[in-house]
């Protein structure tokens, strides 16, 4: 059993916080992989079952399990009676739950996940599973299968169920030749794709960086998408909020709760994509954000003071690159890092809000970072009235529990379940916003992170040996390098109570990774301490994973209530549900190139877990080797490196759905904004030109995902999960339906060969058609200074003129680009299987439907979405055209036509369609000399045909989008 950390291991975990000694080499790989083998008992069932109810309407069913052998005695006693629930929910999605008979148990609140339950009118035909029914008598075993196939979807056969006070195992057999994603945080080496080789994904949210590899990080998403060999997919949700360690090996995976109950969902897809959807449909979608956060950001940690900050900015449009929005790091904070006031010598509120001004004058916007703990200096404001309110979480003595975080002592905010505490936040954040308005929150440390600390603590000035920043006051330059190196100590003195609470140590320990104790840090480690309590009485222990969902909630809710505008908040940690209030960053990363490699995961995880907005630091938070904690030369890249690195970072970087440069204090990396090379800044300029003629095409993919479910970046296996090699080609993603970017992630690198999956692809750049007839990889040449971007045939793109930002895009002309498909629809529906290339859009009913009548044509499809940032969007307040373009196969002729499905808001009658390009077109005779005519308008559109590109041009279109036209053209 770990010890209680001592004082000593207290100075020591903080040191190594402050160094990020990053101990991912030797010793930290996977220690004791298997104190049991789920299979070793296998003849030795767990649980019998002791009678079994059906429900009323024949769906699901109820049984009472009984204990019959009680294995893992060194983990406490099993419970002697569980009640097993199935419950259909709809035909794709089934719920099962297993709790201790009459004994309550914590469950994630209703608040994080709201319960749907079973859909209205749900029949046993509909269902797309089979579940076994348990029969009296037999033991306990779960199996569910594909109705259509009989392929196993989750399946205990083999493995012993175990539920016990503090140990929860449950375990399913997988093929071999399946394939998982989503399971997080970590950071994996294997990328997207989760190793199964004995590896252990731990569920803990941690401030670890995220460079640190295998370690449970900010987030906690116990969430799987499995992918068949054949291609069919379904997912797995365990809504559990408790320490957990899942364990994953060639034919099996284990979940290993320490607290809560068993509440698992199954999603029957049968594409990727499609599971993804159900399983937003459980846990909520993904936030509408504003237009505006699809522009490009910037932040540093240690913009100094406000004219370093204003340098910034006029440095952008010097250099003529788009900035959309700034952050402001930690160091706008008044003294001791109070949180939401000024620094009256760094970033004096009054100047703050001039600058604001300026910036909203341009269509730029700024965003702070706030911190949830908020110093215990008496006399500070917030905290005072927090004393008032009571909203503090509480530790076992029931006084406020105190950590130590950037403010020294502090207090956290309970915003789980303080009665008090919306008030108390707004109340605080509207003092905050009348100084300086700001356009979102940027939050920060939520897992909660805690420098250091025990169960009960008190401010203890004497135990430290430097009070460096709670003493004095902030240094006015904010110097970081003396700041933040030798001084940061705990003067905390910490109770260490006669009895150890079964919560800090419990008997089964999950492999929480922690500096200095490798996967075996106690929980307490680096967080607020697991016996610390919330104001229903829960305790951190059980939810402590929600800790920075429930801040973004309230953040959310504060937001709007004061502002009555569309929130845009970023936070680091997340929980399942976590997406319908907020955008996510992947935390500290490293400029090295495998961390860019990993960025990709990072962002296609999230978005699988619902969480769209998402992106990595862009080139990397630190820029050395992490475990030094200063910079030095002799550790990181050469600059020549740091410079082709961040080129290609950039370029990349401009394709996450949330595009932002951040980085460390001067004293952990070199600067990297991309006006320090003049390579860079034209790399910016081309990428971000691209993005930026896309946004309303991002816009409406996120409204998609807003409004359907789904993802806004996806593994490019979602376009076929049939292709094997797909299934690891997650160097690369989409970008909504229709936009492939396959980045250079290697150093000294022009040829790459990015995979393909079947289908006509369109280079982004020029529109030149390429057609893959099996998917594999395809020979490109990337020259620095460039990025591999791909059109899918088969859709309808809106694009736009360039702007520096992205108010002056929003409502600007489009010209909508119809990619020819490689194949003819075959009319049938496509969605149902997940068996060869999926067309763009096929679960979007006005392109489903519009496949199947025009069987026989080549079907493209998109859609062209606007909105003024609007609290709630409907079709009251939005612009919503459906372009569906069915073209012969020879392409001599074809049409497009637009169904409008809403017409309201600021884009009504301002957005205009401008032209129309029909890429891909067979080639024609040279002088072929198309016509184009639109039905029942008075328009008289133009038409070109280019030889050399495939390209119909068609201009003089100028219709309003929400206006419905049928266009029809030939050659
Ligand atoms: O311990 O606010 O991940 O983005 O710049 C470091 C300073 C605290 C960690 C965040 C990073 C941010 C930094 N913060």
């Amino acid at each position: 059993m770990l010890p209680l950390q001592s004082n000593k291991a207290l100075v020591l975990l903080v040191a190594v916080f402050i160094s990020r000694a990053f101990c991912t080499a030797a010793g930290v790989g996977l220690p004791d992989a298997s104190p049991l083998d789920t299979r070793g008992h296998a003849t030795q069932a767990t649980y019998g079952v002791s009678s079994v109810t059906r429900g009323d309407d024949g769906l699901g069913y109820a049984a009472q399990l009984d204990l019959s052998n009680d294995p893992l005695p060194q983990y406490g006693p099993s419970f002697q009676q569980l009640t097993w629930q199935v419950s259909p929910e709809t035909p794709s999605r089934l719920r099962v739950q297993i709790s201790p008979t009459g004994v309550k148990r914590w469950q994630v609140p209703d608040s994080i996940v709201p319960r749907p339950g079973a859909a209205a009118g749900l029949t046993a035909s509909s269902l797309l599973y089979d579940v076994s029914l348990p029969e009296p008598g037999a033991p306990f075993n779960l199996q569910v299968t594909r109705r259509a196939t009989g392929q196993t979807i989750f399946d205990t056969t083999g493995h012993q169920f175990i539920f016990k006070d503090q140990f929860i195992q449950l375990a399913t057999n997988v093929p071999a030749d399946a394939d998982l994603y989503g399971l997080g945080e970590a950071t994996l080496r294997t990328g997207l794709l989760l190793p199964r080789n004995g590896s252990i994904i731990t569920l803990w949210a941690r401030d670890v960086a995220a460079a640190v590899t295998d370690w449970n990080l900010y987030s906690a998403h116990p969430f799987y998408l499995q992918v068949n060999k054949d291609g069919t997919s379904h997912g797995v949700l365990l809504l559990n909020s408790n320490g957990m360690d899942v364990l994953l090996n060639q034919t099996s995976l284990t979940y290993r709760a320490i607290g809560g109950l068993v509440e698992l969902y199954l999603f029957l897809g049968p594409t990727p994509e499609a599971v993804i959807r159900q399983y937003h449909e459980l846990i909520g979608k993904t936030a509408m954000q504003p237009y505006w956060a699809l522009g490009a950001h910037q932040a540093r940690w240690g913009y100094q003071n406000l004219s370093v900050f204003e340098d910034v900015v006029s440095n952008y449009s010097a250099a003529g690159l788009p900035l959309e929005n700034i952050f402001a790091d930690i160091e706008y904070q008044g003294d001791n890092f109070r949180t939401m006031t000024f620094s009256e010598d760094r970033y004096p509120a009054a100047k703050m809000k001039a600058f604001a001004a300026k910036l909203h004058a341009r269509g730029q916007h700024w965003v702070p970072i706030i911190n949830p703990a908020v110093g215990a200096q008496p006399g500070f404001r917030a905290f005072d009235e927090g004393n008032r309110d009571d909203v503090w979480i509480k530790d076992t003595s029931g006084r406020p529990y105190v950590g130590q975080v950037w403010p020294g002592a502090a207090v956290y905010p309970d915003y789980l379940a303080a009665p008090n505490i919306s008030s108390w936040l707004q109340r605080q954040l509207t003092t905050f916003y009348r100084q300086a308005p700001f356009d979102g929150m940027w939050l920060d440390m939520n897992e909660a992170s805690n420098f250091c600390g025990g169960q009960v603590c008190e401010v203890d000035y004497s135990n430290a040996t430097s009070v460096y920043y709670l003493k004095q006051k902030t240094p006015k330059d904010f110097d970081l390098t003396d700041f933040f190196k030798p001084r940061v100590t705990c003067w905390l003195s910490c109770k260490q109570p006669a009895v150890v609470s079964s919560l800090s140590s419990p008997p089964y320990k999950i492999h929480n990774g922690g500096f200095g104790f490798g996967r075996q840090a106690p929980l307490q480690s680096g967080v607020i301490h697991p016996t610390a309590v919330h104001a229903d009485g829960s305790t951190e222990y059980d939810a402590h994973n929600l800790y920075g969902t429930t801040m973004a909630m309230r953040f959310h809710a504060a937001f709007t209530a004061i502002t009555g505008k569309r929130p845009f908040i970023l936070s680091r940690s997340s929980f399942p549900g976590a997406g319908r209030f907020a955008a996510r960053w992947t935390g500290d990363n490293v400029a090295r190139w495998d961390e860019l490699f990993h960025s990709i995961a990072g962002v296609l995880n999230n978005n699988m877990w619902g969480i769209a907005l998402a992106g990595a630091d862009i080139c990397g938070f630190y820029d050395m080797a992490p475990e030094h904690h200063v910079w030095s030369a002799e550790h990181a890249l050469p600059e020549a490196e740091y410079e082709e690195l961040c080129n290609r970072w950039t370029m990349a970087g401009a394709f996450y759905p949330f595009s932002r440069n951040h980085l460390a204090a001067n004293h952990l990396t070199r600067a990297h904004e991309p006006y320090r090379w003049q390579s860079v800044a034209a790399a910016h300029r081309k990428a971000y030109g691209l993005r930026y003629q896309l946004l309303t095409y991002i816009y409406s993919s996120l409204f998609v995902a807003h409004s359907r479910g789904g993802t806004l970046a996806r593994p490019l296996l979602f376009t076929d999960s049939s292709d094997a090699a797909a299934r690891n080609a997650t160097a690369q993603w989409l970008l909504g339906e229709a936009l492939l970017v396959s980045p250079v992630i290697t150093p000294n690198t022009t040829r790459i060969t990015p995979h393909f999956t079947a289908g006509s692809w369109y280079n982004a750049w020029d529109l030149t058609r390429m057609d893959v007839t099996t998917g594999g990889p395809v020979a490109l040449d990337v020259p620095l200074g460039e990025v591999a971007v791909h059109f899918r045939g088969g859709a309808v793109i809106p694009m736009q003129p360039y702007a520096n930002v992205t108010r002056d895009v929003r409502y600007a002309p489009v010209t909508l680009i119809v990619t020819l498909p490689a194949q003819p629809s075959s009319g049938s529906q496509a969605a149902a299987t997940a068996q060869g290339p999926l067309p763009p859009h096929v679960l979007d009913e006005p392109c489903a439907a519009a496949l199947a009548r025009h069987a026989g044509q080549l079907v493209s499809c998109g859609l062209l979405y606007s909105d003024g940032d609007s609290l709630q969007v409907s079709e009251d307040n939005t612009v919503q055209v459906w372009y569906t373009a069915a073209t012969a196969p020879a392409g001599r002729s074809g049409s497009v036509r637009s169904t409008v499905k809403a017409n309201a808001g600021p884009g009504s009658g301002k957005l205009r369609i401008e032209s129309l390009i029909i890429a891909g077109v067979p080639t024609q005779a040279a002088d072929a000399a198309p016509t184009a005519s639109i039905a029942g308008q008075d328009v008289e559109a133009r038409a070109s045909y280019d030889a050399a590109t495939g390209v119909v041009k068609i201009e003089g279109i100028n219709l309003e989008a929400g206006q419905a036209f049928e266009l029809n053209w030939s050659i």
